[in-house]
């Protein structure tokens, strides 16, 4: 199939593209590079050292012989969108362009607004081009599993039957997302379901769970092929974090009691999940919703994993920056992956080491004072704005200028 990847320079974008290439799939990669400026804007950097995106596509070509078309090039401008879905013609299109952190999205008014004007935005163009160039193109989403939330009540995959007053109706289920970010997502949702019910789209909504792990089949082949790993206190998330943690010699800082509980999966399912809904594709008109993940840990589970495989480590409980239940119930439908194939990798004790070996591999990048979380929930304006001031937009235009310099050439 020709499957064009949004996103594809990032964590899991670029691991995802190569795999579906090897897979025998026809590949394009879009991306206007906004994540390495995130970086720059933070002063951090990927735990694993990622070469250019231009340098990584000819290494792909090296390595396995195989080819990715790539543009540079930012979803929020319709006129780019447009001219690379046509030039690609594509018939499935997984988008995973998005500002994804949770911090960075509560970081100040600028950062909220840059996250749902460039999540939002990007996806209500990607609808409105698909409808108009070719509507028979099956849009892949990712979205979150935190746009449920943690209810009181078991969590469905998108949809839950209702009885009202004595009547029934099988509805979305209600959405209690915990960030600007995730409300982000849910926004992305409402817009999905609604295109594809008024043009006929077709679209799957991946609510992926959070993602651990840095290797892949394919990004194992060589160095230049590697995927970034993000341990800071903005970008990181728990386990990877955890990890790194470990290995510098830092205790591990669980927020609050630890009781949050989430839906985790490996990184090499979220590829095979991504393959299993490019190869299996929605019907015309049809907006389905797979909860993407495989296990549920607390967050203090995880913690005590990590240092029981590591050893010596010290665990923290700090004040919670973040406003958001820990101790709660949880329990989340996740078998539509599984009935099209999906065989999961669980978390081993063995995966747990290869994470901490890896970390262990690049710990003198490790820089301790990125690992300290610096966005708070409760304040409508965090201390890293003052470092970065007005970024979101600043961020924004830098990204835009370096792809217009790109697409120019
Ligand atoms: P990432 O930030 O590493 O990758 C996202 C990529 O999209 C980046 O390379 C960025 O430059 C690009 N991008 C952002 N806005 C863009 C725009 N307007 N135009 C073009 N490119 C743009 O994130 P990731 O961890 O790879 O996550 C990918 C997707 O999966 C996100 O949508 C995220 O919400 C979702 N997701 C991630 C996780 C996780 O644990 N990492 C879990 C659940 C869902
Ligand atoms: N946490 C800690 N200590 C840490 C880091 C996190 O206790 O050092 C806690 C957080 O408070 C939270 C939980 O761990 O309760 C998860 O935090 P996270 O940063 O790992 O994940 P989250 O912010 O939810 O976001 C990540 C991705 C996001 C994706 C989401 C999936 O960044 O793109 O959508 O996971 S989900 O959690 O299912 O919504």
């Amino acid at each position: 199939m020709r499957v064009l990847v949004l996103g594809g320079d990032g964590y899991l974008g670029w691991p995802t593209a190569l795999h579906l290439s090897r897979a025998g799939h026809e590949v394009g990669i879009v991306d206007n590079l906004v994540r390495r400026q995130y970086d720059l804007e933070m002063g951090v950097d990927s735990l694993v050292p990622i070469p250019k995106i231009q340098r990584r596509v000819a290494r792909w070509h090296e390595v396995s012989g195989l080819r990715m078309a790539l543009y540079v090039g930012d979803i929020t401008d319709y006129m780019f969108v447009e001219r690379t879905i046509s030039t690609f013609e594509p018939e499935a299109i997984v988008h995973f362009a998005e500002q994804r952190s949770a911090p960075y999205s509560m970081i100040d008014r600028a950062h909220a607004v840059y996250t749902q004007t460039n999540n939002v935005v990007g996806t209500l163009n990607l609808l409105y081009a698909i409808a108009e160039l070719d509507p028979a193109i099956h849009l892949v989403k990712l979205g979150t599993m935190g746009e449920y939330g943690t209810p009181n009540i078991d969590i469905e995959e998108g949809f839950i039957e209702i009885e009202h007053k004595g009547r029934k109706d099988v509805l979305p289920y209600p959405k209690q997302p915990g960030s600007f970010y995730h409300l982000s997502k849910v926004h992305d949702s409402h817009n999905i379901m609604f295109a594809c019910k008024i043009w006929g789209l077709r679209s799957t909504d991946l609510n992926q769970g959070i993602v651990y792990g840095q290797q892949t089949k394919e990004v194992a082949l060589d160095d230049g092929l590697a995927t970034r790993l993000d341990y800071d206190g903005v970008f990181g998330t728990v386990l990877n974090r955890f990890c790194a943690q470990a290995v510098a010699g830092h205790p591990l800082m669980v927020h609050g009691k630890g009781g949050q509980t989430r839906g985790m999966l490996d990184i090499r399912d979220t590829l095979a999940c991504i393959e299993l809904a490019v190869t299996h594709p929605a019907d015309k008109g049809e907006y389905r919703v797979f909860n993407q993940f495989t296990e549920e840990f607390s967050v203090l589970d995880l913690a005590e994993r990590v240092a029981h495989a590591y050893g010596g480590v010290e665990i923290a409980h700090i004040a919670n920056p973040r406003v958001e239940a820990d101790e709660h119930y949880y329990r989340a439908a996740h078998t539509k992956l599984l009935e099209l194939g999906l065989v999961p990798h669980l978390l081993t004790s063995e995966q747990i080491e290869s994470l901490l070996e890896l970390a262990e591999r690049y710990k003198d990048r490790i820089d301790l004072a990125a690992i300290e979380p610096t966005v708070s929930w409760r304040s409508t304006c965090s201390t890293l704005t003052t470092a970065s001031s007005s970024t979101g937009n600043a961020v924004q235009a830098m990204a835009l200028s370096l792809a217009e310099g790109w697409n120019h050439r």
